[in-house]
């Protein structure tokens, strides 16, 4: 009897099996083609193919270009960069070539083979396009006007070459230019490394913008993203100029760029950005600037040179940045080396900040923080350190305590509750304590340890659970951006054993 059911449903599923292959095998090759077309096509190109020739659909006989391949391509495709070897084993892996996306694309450099020693920087083991620098000027990467969706992946992209000669058209971008295009869309940058990107100008030309990343539309999303020794007039890194775009940043590094104003990232106006688990590092020009509303969250903003670390302009539109476990360390500059907050619309609200050793090497000037023109800036649970006049407001600006603070001198307004004046910090150096910034630990016996209140994250920048530091049995977060681990307690029970 359930033999007989079990052969009788078996026939009726290999029934539905034949009519949906039936149903199938009728498609019409126009449905077929727009399936296709939902799903994308895959394209592959490979440095040591022979040459360019046909669709480059074909993974065993990929295109020589990327440029060839993105013509070939419909929008929705991918495009595979192949890594290539020649006889001698030797990587092929870099294109030397300038692409322009002109509609959806994701371009992806497949995963490369280690071949130990053999990889250098002359042949390095990472897919690469290379613009060539001075001797072919452009931008490597271009994204134009009907590239909504683009995704770009695993490659790095480097040695773009701009030089604007003379008037005020501004050539930009010159490692990734979004040009001005629809206000939807997104670009996305994914284990991305963009570097050695210059953009450079006459005595008699106007300003330039964006050596390693210009945007001037859509919304940018940067995962781990490495943006490194790029230079250009104004935000050396990153340009981000997206009339109400947002800009995301998550697990990246802007380091080691060089610009006259903003050598890391500059963020323009009417727009949202957020940066989190991300460190903003040695950049020539200052660190970063806004002049729209950001989130900084488990950032690390240190050592930037020759500029502000931190500055919001707030004087000719609404520009706010709320931050939580953010360290501002080590920055130097004429001027405020630290947190700089200026104009009437300009606000920044600190909750477990490290604001510490940034260096004013004019004495007129607050070396950490400075609320000025009307801006404000608010401070919780934050630690303030350095030396000489650490913090000041100036020209109606006001520096406000929401208390629980904490600082080496007397001129942060710190009278909330909670406020600690003129105490020694024991405070480490800015160095890798875990997690994925760098972070400046309190050692024993910090006053800093449980003198927080509850009002920030449960976590503090590595990550690690804010806990009792003090092992006096209450949970009460630490000061600043890092929270102190006690040592376990071993107990001493000699003669238990026995
Ligand atoms: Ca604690």
């Amino acid at each position: 009897m359930f033999a007989f059911l079990r052969k009788a449903r078996g026939l009726i599923v290999r029934s539905i099996l034949f009519l949906a292959l039936i149903e199938a095998l009728a498609w019409s090759p126009q449905q077929i083609s727009l399936a296709e077309s939902v799903a994308g096509t895959d394209r592959y190109v490979k440095t040591t193919s022979p040459g360019d020739a046909g669709d480059c659909t074909d993974p065993s006989h990929p295109c020589q270009t990327i440029q060839y391949a993105i013509g070939k391509a419909n929008p929705g495709d991918t495009i595979h960069l192949v890594p290539g070897i020649t006889n001698f084993l030797v990587p092929r892996y870099t294109f030397n070539e300038h692409i322009i996306i002109d509609k959806n694309l994701t371009l992806i450099g497949d995963e490369v083979p280690s071949y130990g020693s053999i990889c250098s920087l002359l042949h390095p083991c990472q897919m690469t396009i290379d613009g060539g620098g001075e001797a072919t000027p452009g931008h490597v990467v271009q994204i134009d006007q009907w590239a909504d969706n683009v995704s770009i992946s695993n490659v790095v992209i480097r040695n773009g070459y701009l030089f604007q000669t003379s008037g005020i058209s501004i050539e930009s971008g010159a490692g990734i230019y979004i040009v001005s295009g629809p206000p939807t869309g997104l670009v996305t940058l994914s284990n991305v490394i963009i570097e050695d990107n210059l953009l450079l100008s006459g005595a008699d030309a106007g300003g330039t913008y964006g050596g390693g990343i210009r945007a001037l539309s859509r919304d940018l999303t940067l995962d781990h993203v490495i943006v490194r020794g790029n230079r250009a007039g104004n935000g050396a890194g990153i340009v981000y100029s997206s009339p109400s775009g947002t800009l995301t940043v998550t697990n990246s590094t802007v380091e080691g760029n060089t610009a006259d104003n903003a050598g890391g990232i500059s963020i323009y106006e009417d727009l949202h950005a957020s940066i989190t688990d991300s460190a903003i590092s040695g950049n020539s020009g200052g660190g970063i600037e806004f002049h729209g509303e950001a989130v900084l969250k488990n950032v690390t903003i240190s050592g930037n040179t020759d500029g502000f670390g931190l500055i919001v302009y707030g004087d000719f539109n609404p520009a706010s940045v709320s931050m939580e476990n953010v360290t501002v360390s080590d920055n130097s500059f004429f001027d405020t080396a630290g947190i700089h907050a200026y104009g009437h619309d300009g606000e920044v609200t600190c909750n477990h900040c490290t604001v510490a050793n940034n260096i004013s090497t004019r004495s007129i000037y607050p070396s950490q923080i400075y609320a000025e023109g009307g801006a404000k800036i608010s401070l919780t649970n934050t630690l303030v350190v350095g030396t000489g006049n650490l913090c000041a407001q100036a020209t109606a600006g006001i520096l406000v305590s929401l208390g629980h603070n904490m600082a080496n001198g007397a001129t942060c307004n710190l009278s909330a509750a909670g406020d600690l004046l003129t105490m020694t910090p024991d405070l480490g150096e800015l160095v890798d304590n875990g997690g994925p910034t760098q972070t400046m630990a309190l050692l024993l016996g910090s006053p800093a340890i449980d003198g927080a209140d509850n009002s920030g994250p449960l976590a503090d920048q590595r990550g690690i659970s804010r806990m009792d530091g003090d092992l006096d049995g209450v949970v009460k977060p630490d000061i600043g951006a890092y929270e102190y681990v006690p040592p376990p307690v071993y107990l001493y029970l000699p003669f238990v054993i026995q």
